[in-house]
């Protein structure tokens, strides 16, 4: 009996090691969920939070502008160049094919030449504004993670809004406005994204950054800039992600401010290139957009790292026995608590605050047959006598201790590092800790094995 258990221990050992050695690729990406801590007929799972990777949005989203008309070609329609009323060659026409500007033409593969946009019809009934407005909808939850950027092919627009809504779009609220005179169109202050502080980060501005300087054909893009708003948390070249994980992880609003379900884009006055109208050529007048950019993940509340695109909606692959669109409740089943997001902290693996099934509340006793079967089968990892969860931990099934968020190990024997390699003492101390402290665990492994293997 002693041979077989002897290499039983070293084949945990090495697995253990094995785990160990690949935590660093995935610290501060979260894209683990779990990870086998060692394997045998014992098998314990490691639970981390975890997110999907940040992907192209525009794939996955619907396009609608209104009013549904407003697109160029129904009838035929000529129009002028902005910067020259003399040169009116160019046309569209929504029954043909190559003269047509349908929606879609802005979320094309980008990079022919000539490029590919979406038209409106002009400005024929100046001076009644020229009003369109382009929803963006994905029925899904996703959080931002670069900017937001829109290519226009005709001079950007004169005034614009930004807006988003979180609840698919019943109620919306402005993410910028841009104005080639914001006290004029809004009555708002210029500002850039560089004024905000990380005091200020969650306010509305209106920029005239991007709405002048239609005359020069490579000032084409207006942005909504998150990348700098992260900055004010992550640093510079957003080297401290870390810490931008920790403020988002305890503030609730700054999370929200970053998340989405649709996006709208308000065209309220296209570009003039002055202060008159041409009154006599208002085929000049009209809003073109080649591309818009949007870049994000899957919003899944640190409880999945992959999301799909089935039945033309996304949804994330709920982990940890959560369930729902963006992992948001417990599993049936798996009601022992109630229900909270995974956490960021502590870095850089997070808490995964998996739902636990309902009956653990007072445990029940297995009796002396059952409990042989449990030994035939599988090693108990703890009970509530002997192998007891330490610091807190609960022991679940008898297969894992659920540690509270500061302990880590198979008895919530080991403290969690505070921060990445440094406190733990240097860059081996993942092993170094293990031997000192995975002694007793591997002590009690073997009580146990022998102890099973004893009836
Ligand atoms: C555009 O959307 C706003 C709300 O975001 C709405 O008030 C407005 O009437 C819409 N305009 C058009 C032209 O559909
Ligand atoms: C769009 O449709 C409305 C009503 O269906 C109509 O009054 C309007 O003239 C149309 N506009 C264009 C540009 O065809
Ligand atoms: C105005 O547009 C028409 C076509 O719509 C064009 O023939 C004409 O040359 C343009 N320019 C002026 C200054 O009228
Ligand atoms: C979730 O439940 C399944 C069984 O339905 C179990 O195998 C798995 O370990 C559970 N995961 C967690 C995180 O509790
Ligand atoms: C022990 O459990 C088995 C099945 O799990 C049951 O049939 C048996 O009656 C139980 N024995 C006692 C003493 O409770
Ligand atoms: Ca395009």
């Amino acid at each position: 009996m002693r041979f077989p258990l002897l290499l039983t221990l070293q084949a945990l050992w090495a697995s253990v090691c094995q785990t160990m050695q690949h935590y660093p690729a995935a610290w501060g990406h979260y894209d683990v969920c779990k990870s086998q801590v060692y394997t045998d007929e014992g098998l314990t799972w490691d639970y981390m939070a975890c997110q999907p990777e940040a992907m192209d949005m525009t794939k996955y989203l619907k396009v609608t502008v209104d009013p549904p008309n407003i697109t160029c070609g129904d009838p035929p329609e000529t129009y002028c160049a902005l910067e020259n009323p003399y040169m009116c060659n160019n046309e569209c026409d929504a029954q043909n094919e190559d003269l047509a500007h349908p929606p879609e033409l802005m979320f094309d593969f980008e990079g022919r030449n000539p490029t590919t946009f979406w038209q409106s019809s002009s400005w024929k009934k100046y001076p009644r504004a020229l009003l369109v407005n382009i929803t963006l909808s994905w029925k899904k939850t996703i959080e931002l993670t670069d900017d937001i950027v829109v290519t226009f092919e005709s001079g950007r627009p004169e005034q614009m809004v930004l807006e988003k809504s979180l609840d698919y779009g019943k109620t919306w609220q402005p993410y910028q406005f841009y104005a080639t005179d914001c006290l004029d169109a809004f009555t708002m202050e210029h500002k850039t994204v560089q004024d905000l502080t990380q005091h200020t980060l969650l306010d509305i501005i209106c920029t005239e950054e991007y709405s002048r300087g239609y005359v020069w054909k490579n000032a084409k893009t207006v942005r909504f800039e998150i990348k700098d708003r992260f900055a004010l948390f992550a640093g510079p070249h957003l080297h401290n992600m870390a810490s931008l994980y920790g403020q988002l992880d305890t503030t609730k609003n700054l999370r929200d401010f970053f998340t989405i379900t649709d996006l709208r884009v308000r065209l309220l006055r296209p570009a003039t290139g002055a202060t008159m109208v041409d009154e006599n050529n208002l085929s000049r007048y009209f809003y073109a957009i080649s591309d818009i950019k949007v870049q994000g993940r899957c919003k899944c509340n640190l409880h999945a790292n992959s999301c799909v695109f089935d039945k033309e909606k996304l949804n994330c692959e709920c982990e940890h026995n959560t369930t729902g669109p963006d992992c948001g409740r417990c599993k049936r089943n798996y009601q022992g608590r109630t229900w909270s997001a995974g956490s960021y902290l502590p870095i850089p693996k997070g808490t995964a605050n998996t739902c636990i099934p309902s009956n653990i509340g007072p445990v029940i006793r297995p009796n002396v047959s059952s409990l042989g079967v449990a030994n035939r089968n599988q090693a108990r990892v703890c009970d509530n006598e002997l192998l007891r969860c330490q610091n807190g931990g609960v022991c679940l099934n008898n297969l894992r201790c659920q540690c509270t968020p500061a302990y880590t190990g198979l008895l919530c024997e080991k403290p969690r590092c505070e921060s990445e390699l440094g406190s733990c003492g240097g860059p081996n101390s993942g092993q170094a800790a293990l031997s000192s402290t995975s002694l007793p665990t591997l002590l009690l492994l073997g009580w146990m094995l022998l102890r099973g293997a004893s009836y």
